[in-house]
């Protein structure tokens, strides 16, 4: 299987991070929606990444749904709870607020990228409110736990690290380490798992 993606976007580093933990042999391919040429556009009709293909052509989008077949493959781990469906829940409930703050830190990303004068202040406001609030909820949800849920990683971890490194890069002016110390000490621990080194 092929993963279409770039170095940047969250949403890739995300599935991509649940196929290096899981050891799903796969192709990495960098490629940009936005280049001409690129093979995104004739594979996804959404022209987004992740865009997973897989050997027989069929292409899989968008990252939580190439992360819930990907974590089907094998139980090495199992990163989606598959019986307990309250513990499934609330998996996916991490992924949906990370993911939120994705989108939010891409659109004010989007916002400022446009000329200044142009730029709304109050889209710029919403969201970037919305990232905070959402950085204070899951820090009080982390409290000093080792793992976002349960006793051991799951697709929660994943989520939520693809999002941190999407602040760094994009919003490195916002101190979420001084306001969330809790967060930052789990960061640290994630950030040296083999995984989350091979997707930077
Ligand atoms: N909900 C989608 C979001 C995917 C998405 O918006 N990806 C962005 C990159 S971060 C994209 O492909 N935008 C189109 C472009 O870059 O031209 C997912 O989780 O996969």
């Amino acid at each position: 299987m092929k993963l279409l993606g770039t170095q940047t976007s969250p949403y890739v580093r995300k599935a991509r991070l649940v196929l290096l933990e899981k050891n799903i042999a796969h192709e990495y391919v960098i490629d940009p929606p936005s280049e001409p040429g690129s093979l995104v556009a004739r594979v996804n009709p959404l022209g987004r990444i992740p865009a997973l293909i897989l050997d027989d052509d069929f292409c899989v989008f968008d990252s939580s749904v190439i992360a819930d077949y990907a974590d089907t493959l094998n139980d090495s781990p199992i990163l989606i709870p598959r019986d307990d469906a309250l513990a499934r829940l609330r998996v996916k409930r991490w992924e949906a607020l990370a993911d939120g703050i994705m989108d939010s830190a891409i659109v004010v990303r989007n916002e400022v990228l446009r000329p200044a004068e142009q730029q709304s202040a109050a889209l710029l406001d919403l969201h970037n409110t919305a990232v905070s609030h959402a950085l204070e909820y899951v820090a009080g949800l982390l409290g000093e736990q080792e793992w976002c849920e349960g006793d051991t990683i799951t697709l929660a971890d994943l989520a939520l690290v693809s999002a941190l490194i999407y602040l760094d890069l994009r919003q490195a002016e916002r101190d979420w380490r001084g306001k969330h110390a809790n967060l930052a000490t789990w960061f640290d621990r994630i950030s040296q798992r083999d995984s989350v080194i091979a997707s930077r």
